[in-house]
This record gives C-alpha cells, structure tokens and sequence, in this order.
C-alpha cells in the first residue's frame, strides 16, 4: 500500500487534528490548546437578533447573493455578437449533477426567441401515411418519461486542440448541461404519423430563424429522442427552447433542437445546408470526417481547478469532478496526482447512469506540494478517455468538435491550479 493509498481515509480524529492546525475556529470550543474565542461562536450574531424574510418575499427563489458568481459566463472574442454565440456552465462551482437551468450553458444561432405555449405547433410530415400537427396540449396527452441526460455542444474544450489556452473548468469544459427531462418519445410521435419504411432519416427543425436543421438517422429517432416539455421538474427555459425541445441523448448538442417545430420523415439526409456540414472533424491526414454524433467518453477535475482553487492547508482533501459517456454508462473514473504516471481510482458518487453526468469523488490527503492533476473516464464499452497526444495522432492540431481528451490542472503548493498540458 503506498503513502497516498494509506492516506485516502483519514480518520475522524485525524481530521479534527489537522483542522484545529490549520486555525479553523469552529473546533476551538473542543480544543484546550486553542487561544482565541471564536466571536462565531461565543457571541450572538445579528441574524439572530432580528426576524428573517417572510413567505413569499421572493414568489420564485432566486439563489442567494451570497453564491452571485455561479453564474454563466461568456468569453467574449470567441464570437462577434451575443446572439450567436455561446456561454459557459460554472462546473467548479456546483456538485452532485444535476444542472439548475438558470445557470446551464446556452448556445443559439440566432438568439432564444419568446414563443407562447398558445402559439406552439408541431409538425410531422414527408414519408408519413398522415401528416399531423400537434398543439402543446396535444403533447401533454401522449404517455410520457422521464429521463436524466446531459447536452454538450461538440465544440466543448474546442480551443484547446493546439495547447492549454482558457483558463477554468468553466471555460474548457462548460459547454455541457445535464437535467432531468420530462417528454414523449419521439417514436410515438413517428407512430401516431404512422413513419414508412422507405424514410431513413427524420430532418428536425427549431422556430428560432437560424431553424437550426438537421438530419438523424430514423434508428436513433426510434431509440431514445425525446420531445421534451419540462426540465428538471419545471418548464423549460426560453433560452433551452421553451416551450419544447429535442432531446437527442448522447448526441452532439447542435441536434437537440429548440423551439422544435417540424420533423420531417425523409429517405436520405438533408446534406445541402451550411449547418449540416459545419460539423465535420478535420483528421491529422488533412481528411474530414462528416458525421460524428456521439460524445466519446470524457471527465474534467472540476475542484480543485483554475477558479476553485484549494484554500484549505495540508491534510484532508476531496477532489472532485464530473465524468460522462454519450455510449452509455460511466464505469471507472481515475484521477491522477502526477500528470499521468500513477492512477488512483475514484470513488463514484453513484453508479454510472446512461448518456448522464457521473460526479466523481477522490478522498485524499494534500501534503501541499505542487499536483499535475487528472482524470481518465471509461464507460461500458470498454472505452477509455485518451490522453491529448493520442488523440492529436488521429485528429491533429486544427480540429475543433469532439475534443474529449485528459484534461491537466497544475497544482501549485500555495493552492491555485491552471490549465497546462503534459507531454
Ligand atoms: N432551434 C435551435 N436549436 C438549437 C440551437 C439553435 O441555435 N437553434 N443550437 C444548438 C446547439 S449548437 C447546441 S450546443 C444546443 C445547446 O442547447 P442549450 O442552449 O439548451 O444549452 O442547442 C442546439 N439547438
Ligand atoms: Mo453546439
């Protein structure tokens, strides 16, 4: 057993002990050799001298002032304008999985429109014996699931193919958002239509005016796509295309159409438009490859990281961070200390669940000094998430969609990390 493996439980006692060192004042009480009272503690406070807000202060909560930096952020000469754009889901700042909409990531091509629940239509036409068109209230009648999935834009981590460039989780790995989704499957919709047998693609489409088409194979659509009206419980967002989207789980995020509007069943994919093809991945051999639609198995040390820095002194530490797999469950998780040379196995906080966000934990011990930090995934498949280097051999240097390779956050001993690369 090596040090560090000796070190991943610490006990109770232990911990109390390294927190009294390190000054925290909320063992003073318990601690003879502690100097000072902590006025926390020993005095009472002004909250509670006075009466708190009433019921319904705020009809719908809003988080509090005190956490106003989870928030979304955008990096501003990424793209000209904020209406085509994108911005970044605060990953190392939240735990558990679930993303609250309010903060999840946004990406629209032509701004998230206002669209009423009155005013919303669905169309279903091309290789159906009959062309429908649902109302929202039409939705609502169908049986409907629910499922949790995460959404992650294929130009996640896309800046950082030639070398470290965005300093933060939030920046490199914040184009994903994971929520519970409450919809129709997509294949009752096809059903009630009644689909042909000579349609092998669906060509779905958003109301928004950039319409956002796109093709998917009639074996996904037939699978698990989802006509999704609640997120997370409540409705969706106008900015995740209230009042109904696409939920393509697994799938690169460009095909989960907002303000969905019209599927249309047809026999070959609909290639002509800009957008289809925008996608493509550039190979290491100056060859594309067109369709890539699955989100390969990838993880990304949330905490400690860039803006999570480590403020605590030596002694118990958990490292945290999120793993995911659009081919299914993750499996394994490992998290590196130094840069790839020893592996230790994280504990996951769940078991994996299908196309969804897994948070991992690693229970440890910082004795303070410098970290290379890592995780590596592995889901179901066997696959393993691959290093930078490997994935630059296939997909070189000009890529920027489905870039899922091991992330590195340097450590340094006074506790602040950045984003650096390993060769
Ligand atoms: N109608 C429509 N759907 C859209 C888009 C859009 O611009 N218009 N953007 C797509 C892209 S590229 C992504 S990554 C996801 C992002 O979903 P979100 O904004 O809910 O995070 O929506 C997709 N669906
Ligand atoms: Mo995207």
């Amino acid at each position: 057993m090596s040090d560090i493996d000796k070190d991943r439980s610490p006990s109770r006692r232990a911990f109390l002990q390294g927190a009294a060192a390190a000054g925290a004042g909320a063992f003073a009480a318990g601690n003879a050799q502690a100097a000072t009272p902590d006025p926390l503690i020993t005095e009472v406070q002004p909250w509670a001298q006075e009466l708190g807000d009433g019921v319904d202060a705020t009809p719908y909560g809003l988080p509090t002032a005190h956490e106003g930096d989870v928030i979304r952020r955008n990096v501003e000469w990424l793209t000209a304008d904020t209406i085509s754009s994108i911005n970044f889901t605060p990953i190392h700042a939240l735990d558990g999985t679930i993303t609250p909409q309010g903060c999840a990531f946004e990406r629209h091509h032509s701004g998230a429109i206002d669209l009423k629940k009155e005013d919303y239509r669905l169309m279903i036409n091309g290789l159906v014996d009959t062309p429908l068109v649902f109302s929202y209230s039409d939705l609502e009648r169908f049986p409907r699931e629910n499922h949790v999935y995460f959404c992650e834009c294929a130009a996640n981590t896309g800046m950082e193919w030639a070398g470290a460039q965005l300093n933060g989780a939030q920046f490199t790995h914040g184009m994903i958002h994971n929520m519970e989704y409450t919809g129709v499957p997509l294949r009752t919709l096809l059903e009630e239509a009644g689909y042909q047998t000579a349609g092998k693609w669906v060509f779905v489409e958003g109301a928004d005016a950039s319409s956002n088409g796109r093709s998917i194979p009639m074996e996904k659509a037939l699978d698990d796509v989802l006509i999704a009206f609640k997120a997370n419980g409540e409705a969706l967002r106008k900015e995740h295309g209230y009042p109904v989207r696409l939920v393509v789980p697994g799938w690169e995020g460009n095909m989960w159409v907002k303000w969905i509007r019209r599927i249309e069943v047809i026999e070959n994919a609909v290639e002509s438009r800009e957008e289809t093809s925008k996608y493509t991945d550039t190979l290491a051999d100056g060859t594309s490859r067109k369709w890539t639609w699955a989100m390969d198995a990838k993880s990304v040390v949330t905490s400690p990281s860039p803006q999570a820095p480590i403020t605590h002194g030596k002694g118990p530490m958990v490292i945290s961070g999120l793993a995911w797999s659009g081919n299914g469950a993750i499996t394994r998780v490992d998290v590196s200390k130094d840069g790839g040379k020893n592996w230790e196995t994280a504990r996951l906080a769940k078991p994996g669940e299908n196309k969804a966000l897994t948070r991992f934990y690693l229970d440890t011990s910082w004795d303070g000094e410098e970290m290379i930090l890592q995780s590596r995934a592995m889901d179901e498949t066997g696959y393993v998430q691959p290093t930078k280097t490997q994935l630059r051999e296939v997909r070189g240097l000009n890529s920027v969609y489905h870039n899922n390779c091991i992330q590195t956050w340097l450590v340094r001993s006074n506790g602040q990390a950045e984003n650096v690369e390993v060769s």
